[in-house]
């Protein structure tokens, strides 16, 4: 089982996401649960649009490594452009955690490293997994989430129920 943070903060954002979330599912494998639609600040970078953001628990037969050469062909294919870190993108899919999975290449990160210092992930997450455990902090996504220092705004913008 995949976790993956899905957003986006250019065009048509909700249509981004539907067309992530097909492709996803055509490629890396079983959509589980899909959280509802967060509206939220942006992060890192602050001047720019706010972004959509979702999660999803995937149940995938692909490797790490080959979990990220979809996502990121998936990125290519709805029209990412890269141009600076942490700037705006119609669609940017990052691997949360990956079972109870510990992984550190030049390339992948697994547990995501700002995972827990970022509130536009974890109110998402803890919807769905809110008992998920942190394989590193070990901790609960209810837990990281009441240490959370990030004070970026995150709304409800569409629910899922
Ligand atoms: N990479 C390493 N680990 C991972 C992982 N677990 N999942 C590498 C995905 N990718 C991982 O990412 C750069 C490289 O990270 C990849 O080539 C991959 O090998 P990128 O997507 O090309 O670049 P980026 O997204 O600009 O940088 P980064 O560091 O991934 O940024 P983030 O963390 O994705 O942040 N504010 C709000 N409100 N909502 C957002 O969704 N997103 C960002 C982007 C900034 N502010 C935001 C949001
Ligand atoms: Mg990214």
């Amino acid at each position: 089982m995949t976790y993956l943070l899905l957003g986006t903060n250019l065009g048509d954002r909700i249509q981004m996401l539907h067309r992530a979330i097909n492709l996803i599912a055509e490629r890396v494998g079983t959509v589980v649960l899909q959280s509802s639609l967060y509206e939220t600040a942006p992060w890192g970078v602050t001047d720019q649009p706010a972004y959509l953001n979702q999660v999803l628990v995937v149940e995938t037969q692909l490797k790490p490594e080959e979990l990220l050469v979809q996502t990121q062909a998936i990125e290519q294919e709805l029209g990412r452009v890269r141009l600076e870190k942490w700037g705006a993108r119609v669609i940017d899919i990052d691997i949360l955690y990956y079972d109870q999975l510990i992984l550190q290449t030049d390339t992948l990160t697994i547990p995501h490293p700002y995972l827990h210092q970022r509130r536009f992930t974890l109110v998402p997450l803890a919807e769905i997994a809110p008992d998920f455990v942190h394989p590193i902090l070990h901790k609960t996504t209810v837990e990281l989430l009441a240490d959370c220092e990030d004070g970026s705004e995150v709304i409800l913008f569409s629910s899922n129920e």
